[in-house]
């Protein structure tokens, strides 16, 4: 059961009003929306809003190795006003070397600080991808490879979050021949941590795992690749806004075609959607409304948030398609015993059988195919 006197926490809302400039109304849409994005049951924006609005800050040490810096860019500079005023009222920032005031040795002195402080209990957050190759020489901040300094710092952390494709795997540097053996977070430590894949991830994943984190004083339910099942349980291309297209069989063959330009599927131009599980179509990017996510922008999925996909498929070639399970929208093919199958979700099952057709051969050859048992269950 969920505590319901946030509620009725005047005190708590109206600091959260004061310092994000926010009302309480909105603060708990936010908390409704986020309840709902880890889809938690009712009751849970209760216990999200009171989290938020009362209790101690986790403190957070961010690393940055080989990245461009868009993981962070993505989360504090996202189009909605209160995003980064909430992801800083939910976590206490204490090391960050892109937003740091501080540099050289007053900064490292701040991280020595706070990881003392709050050995055992911090969360550590990395961002981009660790070189291993030449005993880790290709990055070094104040005279420790990357290597030793996310050994020192994730041996007394709470939590270990890698943030972007390059920490969750290697992504981007670590695209063939991977000069400087650039490998996830996960891989180095040896040990399993939850990833939030994406170049940039979505920053509405990293703040719905830590107010996660905060709330209930754990980190959410991940698959075999440490990903929240809340954010990539499902495909893309189960809920992209183009797929009436694609099981329809109406395809862009070029950039700018007819097709192209009337917004038809972008499988044939490599589209990885089939293949790629992610929550970017449902969320979208930089709160500006629909179409903002890289599908609706006319170009293909690249696979950013799948290992063995982003960075390592060719951008072109066509994707393997993971299953032809219909998007959510859809009505249910599959009835409860006894209760038979009703007008709409035969019409669907027809539907399938449609797709499959109008859409050939290639989902005709991996029908066959066993999804990841991971996933199958979602
Ligand atoms: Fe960049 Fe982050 Fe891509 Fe990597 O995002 S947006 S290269 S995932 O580590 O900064
Ligand atoms: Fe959307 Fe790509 Fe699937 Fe087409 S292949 S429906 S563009 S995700
Ligand atoms: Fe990445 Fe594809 Fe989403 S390229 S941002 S996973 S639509």
């Amino acid at each position: 059961m969920y505590d319901d006197s946030a509620r009725e926490d005047d005190a708590g809302l109206d600091v959260i009003e004061r310092k994000l400039g926010m009302s309480r109304r909105n603060f708990l849409q936010f908390c409704t929306a986020m309840a709902a994005t880890m889809g938690l049951p009712a009751g849970a924006e209760a216990a999200i809003a009171q989290a938020v609005a009362t209790k101690e800050r986790p403190s957070v040490i961010w690393l940055h190795f080989q990245e461009c810096t868009g993981c962070t860019e993505s989360l504090l500079r996202a189009e909605h006003p209160t995003i980064e005023k909430l992801i800083l009222e939910v976590i206490s920032l204490d090391y960050h070397e892109s937003l740091f005031a501080a540099a050289g040795h007053q900064a490292e002195a701040a991280r020595h600080a706070a990881m003392a402080k709050h050995k055992g209990k911090y969360l550590l957050v990395v961002e981009g991808a660790i070189p291993t190759k030449d005993g880790g020489i290709y990055c070094k901040i104040g005279g420790k490879t990357a290597l030793e300094l996310l050994k020192e710092c994730a041996a007394d952390a709470a939590a270990v979050v890698a943030i972007g494709s390059c920490a969750s795997w290697g992504g981007m540097p670590s695209t063939k021949p991977n000069p400087t053996g650039s490998s996830g977070v996960a891989e180095v430590l040896g040990k399993p941590v939850v990833t939030i894949p994406g170049c940039p991830p979505n920053p509405y994943n990293f703040l719905s795992t830590v107010v996660h984190f905060l709330t209930f004083a754990k980190l959410p339910e991940v698959d075999h690749l440490g990903r929240p099942k809340f954010a990539y349980g499902r495909l893309v291309h189960e809920n992209c806004e183009r797929r009436a297209h694609y099981d329809a069989g109406r395809f862009a063959m070029e950039f700018g075609d007819d097709g192209h330009r009337k917004g038809y599927c972008l499988y044939k131009l490599g589209c990885k959607g089939p293949e790629t599980y992610a929550n970017c179509p449902s969320i979208l990017f930089g709160d500006v409304g629909s179409g903002s996510w890289p599908v609706g922008t006319g170009h293909p999925c690249i696979g950013c948030t799948e290992k063995g996909i982003g960075f390592a498929k060719g951008i072109h070639e066509l994707a393997d398609v993971k299953t032809v399970v219909p998007p959510v929208s859809y009505p249910r093919i599959v009835e409860e015993q006894g209760k038979g199958a009703d007008f709409a979700s035969t019409a669907t099952l027809v539907g399938i059988a449609g797709a499959a057709a109008g859409a050939g051969a290639v989902i005709a050859r991996n029908l066959g195919k066993r999804d990841d048992p991971d996933q199958a269950d979602e």
